[in-house]
């Protein structure tokens, strides 16, 4: 089988527990949709079953690899549909808590791991807590050294490095009992200095009424990560980064941004959560559409 997964912290994690054998081919789509390049692999390598891993692929893409084998989707980002062999809660705080549920899965660190990445000390307010403190206890940590583990498995996409974020999954399944050689882990070390460089170098933002707007230009993947910074120092502020090399617009809000989400699929390639929205766009029409944005999460 195929799994395909998101390459954050969540997604590495919950491709690690539905990982049986090493016979399971990762597959880590290098945005937030298949280019045609991705789709002619995967028609190829024709998996007798693909699991979609937390990722809110397109609804053509869902299609298409439906038409290719069985699909499967672990899911909790918004989506539509709703069909068999979808196992998809939007309350859930990770994709790896809706595996563990649905595999009745006994080990805690690998689901704490992917929702600790998601949520970050926000996990701490929810009825997860207790599973959270589990883990700590167990492997005599604390609480930023898992915040930081997640960070070190961020790494690799934020840095475009795609085979090393599929070279986690078995890394971190090979130490499941054994955070520390993943907090300690060199190469992991190395990558978040040169992101938190990064992130400083692009940190430059100006506050206009309820906005804060954040240009960054930049090739690394540090976009989101920016708009969390911003949004734990202005949290009743909407949080707006702009990435005109990617042609990237990020959004966070406490305003439920699902309209958001569900206007910018009309024309460009949109995700997201209640909280938070990403869209890739054309350069050129970053600019009207980041007023049309300001305008729409105004009157939410
Ligand atoms: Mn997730």
């Amino acid at each position: 089988m195929m799994i395909i997964h998101h390459w954050d912290c969540d997604g590495i994690c919950s491709a690690a527990l539905l990982k049986n054998n090493a016979k399971d081919e990762l597959f880590v789509p290098n945005d937030f949709f298949l280019n045609d390049k991705e789709k002619k692999y995967i028609e190829k390598r024709n998996p007798a079953r693909i699991y979609l891993v937390d990722m809110a692929l397109p609804e053509n893409d869902v299609t298409f690899l439906k038409s290719v084998s069985e699909l499967y989707v672990f899911d909790h980002h918004k989506r539509k549909e709703k069909e068999e062999n979808f196992y998809t809660d939007e309350d859930s705080p990770s994709t790896t808590f809706i595996i563990k549920k649905h595999y009745k899965l006994k080990d805690d660190f690998l689901p704490v791991l992917g929702a600790v990445g998601d949520k970050e000390e926000k996990i701490l307010d929810t009825k997860y807590k207790k599973n959270v403190e589990n883990v700590l206890e167990k492997y005599n940590m604390n609480f930023d050294q898992l915040l930081k583990i997640t960070a070190l498995l961020d790494s690799n996409f934020i840095l475009n490095d795609f085979e090393a974020v599929k070279r986690s999954v078995d890394f971190v399944l090979k130490n499941k009992n054994n955070p520390r050689a993943i907090l300690e882990n060199k190469k992991l070390n190395m990558n978040l200095e040169k992101i938190e460089k990064e992130i400083k170098d692009n940190l430059n933002y100006s506050i206009k009424n309820n906005f804060v707007l954040c240009e960054i230009n930049t090739k690394y993947r540090i976009i989101s990560k920016i708009a969390r910074i911003l949004f734990k120092k202005y949290p009743d502020k909407n949080i707006l980064v702009i990435n005109r090399k990617r042609g990237n617009i990020y959004v966070r809000s406490k305003k439920d941004l699902s309209f958001l989400i569900e206007n910018a699929k009309e024309r460009y390639f949109a995700g997201g959560k209640r909280d938070v929205c990403g869209i890739i766009l054309p350069q050129n029409e970053i600019d009207t559409y980041t007023e049309k944005i300001k305008t729409f999460v105004e009157v939410s």
